[in-house]
């Protein structure tokens, strides 16, 4: 069984993946209106990775006895300025749920929890990864740029990202 505090803590975790699949299945449907089919693809591969983050934590609070909570999220926004504000934005939601793992990890040594410090090992390592992704695609909007071809040029790049990490 988990502590208390700490089944607090994963149950938010839960929650805040669940979250951030809907916020990229969101800005997905938004890519897809617009013709950007490449991001779109993208980003609706990066929800459904955002599910399986939410599963592997379910399942895990399940095992130790405890109940995993599955909780109300929040409507994510549907309308975006600009290809730029849509991974600025990613980009971001990356850096906070870092943050939030990070906290996680901090509580587990507090609290001598050495199995969930060792499961939370596998998001670390993600969030490591998801950052550098999201900034790679910023960084590609900084050098190829949305005017004219730009945009064209960009979902390409995006898509081709699809073969890669997912
Ligand atoms: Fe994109 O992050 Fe989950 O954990």
């Amino acid at each position: 069984m988990l502590k208390e505090k700490i089944l607090k803590n994963l149950n938010e975790q839960i929650t805040a993946e669940h979250y951030a699949s809907n916020l990229y299945l969101s800005m997905s449907s938004w890519c897809t209106a617009k013709g950007l089919d490449g991001a779109a693809r993208f980003l609706n591969l990066h929800s459904r990775e955002e599910l399986e983050h939410m599963h592997r934590l379910i399942n895990y609070v399940n095992e130790t006895g405890s109940q995993a909570i599955i909780d109300a999220i929040p409507a994510p926004p549907n309308s975006f300025k600009d290809i730029r504000d849509i991974f600025e934005q990613t980009f971001k939601h990356e850096v906070h749920i870092t943050n939030m793992i990070n906290k996680l990890v901090e509580l587990t040594l507090a609290e001598k929890d050495f199995s969930s410090f060792n499961f939370l090992q596998w998001y670390v390592a993600e969030q490591h990864e998801e950052e550098a992704l999201f900034k790679g695609i910023l960084d590609k909007i900084e050098v190829i740029g949305l005017d004219g071809r730009g945009l064209y040029m960009l979902d390409q790049e995006i898509a081709k990202l699809c073969n890669t990490k997912q």
